[in-house]
């Protein structure tokens, strides 16, 4: 019944995705935080967090998944982000981009292009939201940039082409980075001649790519705090090129629909 403990009510789970996202150690340290030991953090994907969220909001019951900012599911369910008075999330974070060692030298045009990649949440959110609504990730993309060609001929100004030239990009398969990867592959592509690999991984094995030199880049680094120990563990084994994007948040995320407020409401 709508009267139970929220606790009773989800079986005392959260809706968690892939163990290697930072969310996921967000997640563990809320539960030491907030005292919350009767409490489960259910491992998964994103795309079956997202699937456990439909379902349960089709039916109006209660769910508490792991969610962030920018993403679709803001704008297809109503939803609300529980207040988190420790802070154990952060606050506003950024998306940065992370190429190998050597990659200025290796690849100049692309390091030039990676480090002048920037654009906004609303950006991202339009390409998440088409890929969303069932367009594949290289047609969301390539309608992304064809009606925003000012941004992406903004970020290779004055950049030389580096025709046929091969370039490895790791992402993991969250659908805020899903979206990224596929906007610059195409830039790589179309506006530079490269030859550009994805490669979707999980988020330590991206980390250990590029600083093992295995991969060149990617897009998809959520700092200060989400990735903080994949960035404390190889620092120095990687450049930093800096923001690609701000303004981003993760936490837990209810239905509107649902009469908890904070995290401390998890506990009884
Ligand atoms: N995320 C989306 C990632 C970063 C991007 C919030 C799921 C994470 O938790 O590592």
């Amino acid at each position: 019944a709508d009267s139970a403990f929220v606790g009773d009510q989800v079986k005392y789970q959260i809706i968690g995705i892939d163990p290697g996202a930072g969310i996921m150690n967000a997640t563990e340290k809320a539960l030491q935080t907030y005292d919350l030991k009767d409490w489960k953090l259910v491992e998964g994907s994103g795309a079956a967090m997202a699937a456990a969220l439909d379902k349960a909001y089709k039916s109006k019951k209660p769910i508490i998944v792991t969610g962030w900012t920018p993403h679709w599911m803001f704008a297809k369910y109503d939803l609300k982000y529980l207040e988190d008075p420790k802070g154990v999330y952060g606050g506003d974070e950024e998306i940065h981009t992370i190429a190998r060692n050597g990659l200025k030298n290796d690849l100049p045009s692309a390091y030039r292009l990676l480090s002048a990649f920037k654009w906004t949440p609303d950006d991202m959110a339009k390409v998440m939201i088409s890929i969303q609504e069932g367009k594949k990730p290289e047609e969301a993309a390539a309608e992304w940039l064809k009606s925003n060609a000012a941004k992406a001929d903004e970020w290779v100004k004055g950049i030389d082409k580096q025709e046929g030239k091969k370039i490895k990009l790791a992402y993991v398969a969250w659908d805020s980075e899903i979206a990224s990867t596929n906007v610059i592959k195409q830039v790589l592509e179309n506006k530079l001649g490269m030859k550009v690999e994805l490669m979707q991984v999980e988020a330590g094995p991206m980390w250990a790519g590029i600083s093992s030199g295995d991969v060149d880049a990617t897009v998809a680094a959520w700092l200060p705090t989400t990735h903080k120990d994949y960035y404390d563990k190889f620092k120095g084994k990687y450049e930093d090129l800096g923001v690609n994007l701000k303004g981003t948040r993760i936490g837990l995320v209810v239905p509107s629909y649902m009469n908890i407020k904070s995290i401390e409401d998890l506990k009884k």
